[in-house]
């Protein structure tokens, strides 16, 4: 994209105030809030979900207790310290004896949700029934989640004539039987010990196309990088959005003094770069995160990571230097943008938005490409 194709998009003539324009939206990118509430019997799986949805660890600091005796009786909602404006809701089962089944939706504020996930670790009950007609009524999105798959497969894996594939269709089949009523629902098969596997690709599509163009970049942006097909996803909403921090940065530059030249804002750039890297899941947490579920140590995760310009972000942030990179010095980002830019300054706004989204798609590629390595030494999809 050029800079007029940049001040089309935004529909605005006057490049200062399409400058002014792109920080704003920029900024009100994190702004839209998203709502998920996740209802379903006890046990049956909400909280290890939430818990997956939010890249976290059961056991970890803020994540929801999980467990046969950990009954949820109260709303709770969950969130990530970085992505605050995902909201996940741990509702209580439609049966439990404070929510009866014809008051649920009322009691739990139904409106505020934008969409609902039922979920079952068996077949769906009656229960659930009741409750996706009421939203049907409603006219209140509703998604099936039948979870657990991983305990289901590893149940008959041994059996001869194993057949993965068979097996999720049956369940599904099963799944589908007792949901006729609701109109053949869609069911997604997920298991929350491995997102990566199984529907939530598929789920996390299926919410895509029924939300807004902001809630759906809300969610591509929060849910973790389990698999090589969600690092793609990420890809493309991170690429679409690079012309916004390319002219937003631009501030100084489309705002030049009589024998001023152009310069570019680097704090925009920088903000845009870490915002990638922590939604790619390259951040140290994310790591750490996928190291312990795939079993491998998180320095060969680190190691995996070559590229100077990621080498650079993930050292801006990190609290404490990554074994990968005792060994050679890391230049600061500051210096790396300013090395990417031949020169500091530019002539036109034209040669500075050119120059700046070069280095951004650069950028992001770069990072791309290094968490795929990541993935890749983890052991995922593989
Ligand atoms: N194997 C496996 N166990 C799960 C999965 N989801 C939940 N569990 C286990 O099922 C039990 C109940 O889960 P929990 O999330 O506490 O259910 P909740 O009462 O609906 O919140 C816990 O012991 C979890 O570890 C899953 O996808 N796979
Ligand atoms: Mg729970």
């Amino acid at each position: 994209m050029d800079l007029s194709g940049a001040l089309q998009r935004l529909g605005e003539d006057d490049p200062n105030a399409a400058v002014a324009k792109a920080k704003e939206q920029l900024e009100s990118l994190d702004s839209v809030t998203l709502n998920i509430a996740v209802t379903g019997e006890t046990g049956a799986g909400k909280s290890a979900f939430i818990n997956a949805f939010r890249g976290l660890g059961d056991d970890d600091d803020n994540s929801a207790p999980t467990g046969i005796t950990e009954t949820t009786t109260q709303i709770t909602m969950y969130t990530d310290p970085m992505k605050s404006n995902i909201q996940l809701w741990d509702l209580p089962g439609i049966g439990t004896p404070k929510f009866k089944a014809n008051k649920f939706l009322k009691e739990v504020k139904f409106e505020t949700y934008d969409l609902f996930i039922i979920i079952s670790s068996e077949r769906f009950k009656e229960n659930d029934v009741i409750l996706a007609k009421e939203m049907q009524k409603k006219k209140k999105s509703f998604y099936f989640v039948r979870t657990k798959i991983d305990n289901d497969i590893r149940s008959v894996a041994q059996k001869r004539n194993f057949n993965e594939q068979q097996v999720l269709c049956t369940i599904r089949e099963d799944c589908n039987r007792n949901l006729k009523e609701v109109g053949n629902p869609k069911v997604f098969l997920i298991s929350s010990y491995d997102l990566g596997k199984y529907d939530f690709q598929d789920l996390v599509e299926t919410l895509e196309l029924d939300l807004s163009e902001r809630k759906r970049f809300a969610l591509v942006q929060a849910v973790p990088v389990c698999s090589l097909a969600m690092l793609e996803k990420k890809k493309e909403y991170m690429k679409n959005l690079i012309w916004l921090p390319a002219l937003a940065s631009g501030l100084v530059a489309l705002v030049p003094y009589p024998g001023l030249s152009l310069v570019i804002d680097k704090t925009v750039l920088m903000a845009f770069l870490l915002r990638c890297h922590y939604n790619l899941g390259l951040n140290e947490k994310s790591l750490i995160k996928l190291s312990e579920r795939m079993d491998k140590p998180v320095s060969q995760l680190q190691s995996a990571i070559k590229s100077p310009l990621t080498l650079a972000v993930v050292n801006t942030l990190a609290t404490r230097p990554c074994a990968s990179m005792t060994t050679k010095p890391v230049k600061s980002l500051d210096d790396l943008l300013d090395s990417k830019f031949l020169v500091n300054s530019f002539l036109n706004a034209t040669q500075a938005f050119k120059a700046t989204y070069t280095v951004l798609s650069g950028a992001l590629n770069d990072m791309i490409n290094d968490m795929r390595q990541v993935l890749q030494a983890a052991g995922v999809d593989e």
